[in-house]
């Protein structure tokens, strides 16, 4: 439902932790703290559960083979307060054939967790078919950001979703749509694409062009348009509001 006016608008932050001085990172304001060196700890955990799977979608009319998150794509947006501690419990399904998987979360320091940045092969082995890994690591860092999966070519394939984390803010804003994903995809799924980013050692191979352009969930092909997901988020604007 991302992007469509059935997307929930998304709130200041979350209030179902303690708020000292009325928000979940007390004092701390953007200018007073540097989220590079500071954050608090709220003592709160936000868990989520995700199921990856194959499936079918068809974001451009076409229906396509993909990988999905909770049977979503884009998957479903991670939120937490700056200081949160997150746990997403990640189970491979993904069968017909089995494959490994891995999921980053890209932007987060893994401050004292470096083994939860997802990266199969360097931090940790690939979740085997069948079997479920548990990421837990800190919301050092706040703003908007997105996970993927880092396991071959699989976030070209779907494994993908927006992460909110709430903080201070710099500018007041009216309301907030939440996030809108741009996501290239491709006509086939694995495992072509990497074998097609295969060039000699030392040479930097190009990305391809996608093939399906993306917004949240609705695909653009080529000069083909079906239904433009941008213009019915953008009719919640109205001209008085500020929007982030
Ligand atoms: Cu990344």
């Amino acid at each position: 439902m991302l992007g469509t006016l059935l997307a929930p608008l998304l709130p200041l932050f979350l209030i179902t932790n303690p708020l000292p001085g009325g928000f979940p990172w007390g004092s701390r304001t953007d200018t007073n703290t540097n989220p590079y060196t500071g954050y608090p700890n709220t003592g709160v955990t936000r868990n989520y559960d995700f199921t990856i799977s194959r499936g079918l979608i068809a974001p451009d009319g076409y229906q396509r083979e993909v990988l999905l998150v909770n049977g979503a794509f884009p998957g479903p947006t991670i939120e937490a307060n700056w200081g949160d501690k997150i746990v997403v419990n990640v189970h491979n399904n993904i069968s017909g054939p089995a494959e490994g998987t891995s999921v980053h979360w890209h932007g987060f320091l893994q401050i004292n967790t470096p083994w939860e940045d997802g990266v199969p092969g360097v931090t940790q082995c690939p979740i085997a078919p069948g079997s479920s890994y548990s990421y837990e690591f800190v919301a050092s860092l706040y703003g908007t950001s997105w996970y993927h999966s880092h396991y071959s070519a699989q976030y070209s394939g779907g494994i993908a979703g927006p992460i909110v984390v709430y903080g201070p803010s710099q500018s007041k804003y009216d309301i907030d749509l939440g996030p809108i994903t741009l996501t290239g995809l491709f006509f086939s799924l694995l495992p072509p694409l990497p074998l097609s980013l295969s060039a000699p050692i030392f040479v930097a191979p190009a990305d391809p062009p996608s093939q399906i352009g993306t917004i949240s969930r609705t695909g653009i092909l080529s000069n083909k348009s079906s239904l433009p997901a941008l213009t019915v988020s953008s009719t919640r604007i109205t001209r008085s509001s500020t929007v982030r």
